[in-house]
């Protein structure tokens, strides 16, 4: 028993893992790339704990208007020092420091010479970032992350320069204009060529992100076409899709579902939902198109006017997104839960009411699209257990992660032990979610030190039952659960 318990612990520890979903950008995206202590210490989720502690004259407004480091002064004082740092986030930030080796300025409270740490690597730029980027990968064991979004930001207009493409207007960076200026010459000029030779290294691989197309909100969709010289039909918005498939290569389409999403039983129109407050979601989308281009989009502006229901023929879900994933043989990964800007004025930090969704709706989707494959995970812990049931229903949905308010090691220990009771090891036990490079670090360290207890346990409960485990056996398992059956998943071809 104590060689099943120690050898689980050790093959968990020693797995390179796929991490499945996280908003990071590489070090080759500038200053979208999000790392170092500043930025550790403004993640949004203590934003949030800072401001249960913020005196009454802190606004967010007041808060959010100062540098990031001194935001990230104001949260290290709150949260480090003027009371001890145990919460999941501010513990996370400790463990991330002290892998990083350091320890003993965690110890002596020092920011400053933590500060100076990073400075070392920032003086160097990109290389210094890449450098650090390559050593979080090795710190937290991560052999692949994919990202959320294609790779612009409406919030950084400046760092952005538009290029042609197939006719179209893409927002691409700076260093990609370098690239492609090589390209133009090369190929005469024929800069139709450009997008498509765009790559991401294989650490980080790419997800289009189509939130709006799920919350039927049509008015941004609408936009971004508009803004990117398609016209507005449905084959527009196909074609849409189909061209940013093409620029980035995704793994999966992705979203983010509103908190009511709800898909109707057969013969109604396939997707009611409400919309209001921000769409977060949407800004970092290719809907987000508009805003990139300076036109007024209004995705954040309550958008009360967006239809409730939407009706056949604004039916993107159907006519659109599902149509391209059968096409393209992508799966669509379903984030399904979230209440967004619940307190809009905390910004991001303000998102995530955790909302009971309908998982029924989740089943109505795998059995209407049986050719396509559906990711998903739950942001609510009470939905765990149908979830379960779900994915052990359909060969079309896998489930993964342990997402946000479930992010936490108790809440990880109880559903990674319901997981295997339910489905042995065809799920994908975590994903890191993380915003800033060195939260990996972190976010794997805490999830494989509870993910390894749990399933230590489950497998000296087997061996009582009489099984007994090869090391290779075990080795294999783990390597399921923290991304070989997303691989299969992925790679399985559905008859439907
Ligand atoms: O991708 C999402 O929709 C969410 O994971 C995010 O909106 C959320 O802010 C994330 O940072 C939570 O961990
Ligand atoms: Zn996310």
């Amino acid at each position: 028993v104590d060689d099943i318990t120690s050898v689980v612990l050790a093959e968990v520890q020693g797995q390179q893992v796929i991490d499945l979903h996280t908003h990071l950008l590489p070090p080759s995206h500038g200053s979208l790339c999000l790392w170092g202590i500043d930025e550790l210490l403004t993640y949004h989720y203590l934003v949030a704990e800072y401001f249960m502690t913020a005196p009454g004259d802190m606004t967010p407004d007041a808060f959010y208007s100062l540098s990031k480091a001194k935001q990230a002064d104001i949260i290290w004082d709150a949260l480090f020092v003027n009371r001890s740092p145990i919460s999941e986030a501010t513990r996370g930030v400790l463990t991330t420091l002290s892998a990083l080796g350091l320890g003993d300025h965690v110890k002596s409270r020092n920011l400053v010479a933590i500060r100076s740490f990073y400075d070392g690597y920032r003086k160097d730029g990109l290389s210094g970032a890449e450098r650090f980027s390559e050593m979080a990968y090795k710190l937290s064991g991560v052999r692949y992350a994919i990202m959320t979004n294609i790779p612009f930001d409406s919030v950084r207009l400046e760092l952005f320069h538009v290029c042609h493409c197939n006719g179209v207007s893409l927002t691409l960076q700076p260093h990609w204009i370098e690239r492609i200026t090589a390209l133009e010459t090369k190929k005469e000029g024929k800069s139709h060529m450009i997008c498509l030779d765009i790559e991401y290294s294989n650490t980080f691989k790419s997800a289009l992100r189509v939130d709006p197309l799920l919350a039927g909100d049509r008015k941004t969709i609408e936009n971004a076409l508009k803004a990117s010289a398609y016209g507005t039909s449905l084959a527009d918005a196909r074609k849409y899709l189909h061209d940013w498939c093409d620029t980035i290569n995704p793994e999966y389409m992705m979203a983010s579902t509103p908190h009511d999403f709800y898909v109707q039983p057969d013969g109604g129109r396939l997707v009611g939902v409400k919309k209001t407050g921000v769409n977060e979601a949407a800004l970092h989308t290719p809907f987000a198109f508009a805003e990139v281009s300076g036109i007024d989009c209004n995705t954040c502006d309550g958008a009360d006017d967006i239809p409730s229901v939407i009706n056949e023929d604004s039916d993107f879900l159907v006519d659109v997104l599902m149509q391209v994933c059968e096409e393209r043989n992508l799966p669509l990964a379903l984030k399904i839960g979230a209440h967004r800007a619940v307190n809009p004025s905390l910004l991001q930090a303000g998102d995530g009411m955790v909302a009971f969704a309908d998982t029924a709706s989740l089943a109505r989707l795998c059995t209407r699209f049986p050719k396509v494959k559906f990711l998903a995970t739950f942001l609510s812990r009470a939905n765990q257990h149908e979830a379960c049931v779900l994915a052990s229903k359909f060969g079309n949905l896998h489930i993964y992660g342990c997402w946000w308010y479930c992010n936490n090691p108790s809440i990880i220990d109880e559903i990674t032990r319901m997981r295997v009771e339910m489905l042995g090891t065809t799920f994908t036990a975590q994903h890191s979610d993380s915003r800033v490079i060195d939260q990996l670090v972190y976010k794997w360290s805490h999830s494989r030190a509870v993910i390894a207890n749990a399933l230590a346990r489950e497998y000296v409960k087997t061996s009582r039952s009489g099984w007994n485990f090869s090391r290779q056996e075990i080795r294999r398992d783990v390597w399921r659960m923290f991304g070989g059956s997303y691989e299969e998943f992925m790679s399985k071809v559905i008859e439907a």
